[in-house]
């Protein structure tokens, strides 16, 4: 089943955002494979960030990505990473419809609460990159009333 990378950002930590971004990926019937909040350093920013890292806007991207704890989280689910980024919604919370996690909860680009995969080949990447322990391995009892 396909996977998924999510972290909430600092600003969402700080702003007691977590239990809300969880519970609307719950509800949706994802699963939670992975969980952790960690403070990362530059070096390891860098390399999540690594494909933005001749943008303008990338120092300060790294710089807010390390400013405090962040919730590191695997979903998994049926096109749970095209699904994901339409929960989140659009980078630009200017742009961002109201429902979607940035619409409801976020202003500026540079402050957005949350992360999450662009593709299944970045999912990839970036979950051995932030679980190179690995995730759990369960599946949800729920199963057959969430899937036909
Ligand atoms: P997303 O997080 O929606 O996948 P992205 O991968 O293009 O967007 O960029 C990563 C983050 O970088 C994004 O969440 C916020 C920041 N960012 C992107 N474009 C920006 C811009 N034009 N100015 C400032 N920050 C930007
Ligand atoms: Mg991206």
């Amino acid at each position: 089943m396909e996977q998924t990378f999510i972290m909430i950002k600092p600003d969402g930590v700080q702003r007691g955002l977590v239990g809300e971004i969880i519970g609307r990926f719950e509800k949706k019937g994802f699963s939670l494979k992975g969980l952790k909040l960690l403070t990362v350093g530059q070096a390891f920013a860098e390399k999540h960030y690594a494909d933005l890292s001749s943008k303008p806007f990338f120092n300060g991207l790294v710089e807010y990505i390390i400013s405090g704890p962040v919730v590191a989280m695997v979903w998994e689910g049926k096109n749970v990473v095209t699904t994901g980024r339409k929960i989140i919604g659009a980078t630009n919370p200017a742009e961002s419809a109201p429902g979607t996690i940035r619409g409801d909860f976020a202003i500026d680009i540079g402050r957005n609460v949350i992360h999450g995969s662009d593709a299944v080949e970045s999912a990839k990447k970036e979950i051995g990159l932030w679980f190179p322990e690995g995730v759990a391995n369960w599946s949800s009892s729920l199963h057959p009333w969430i899937y036909e």
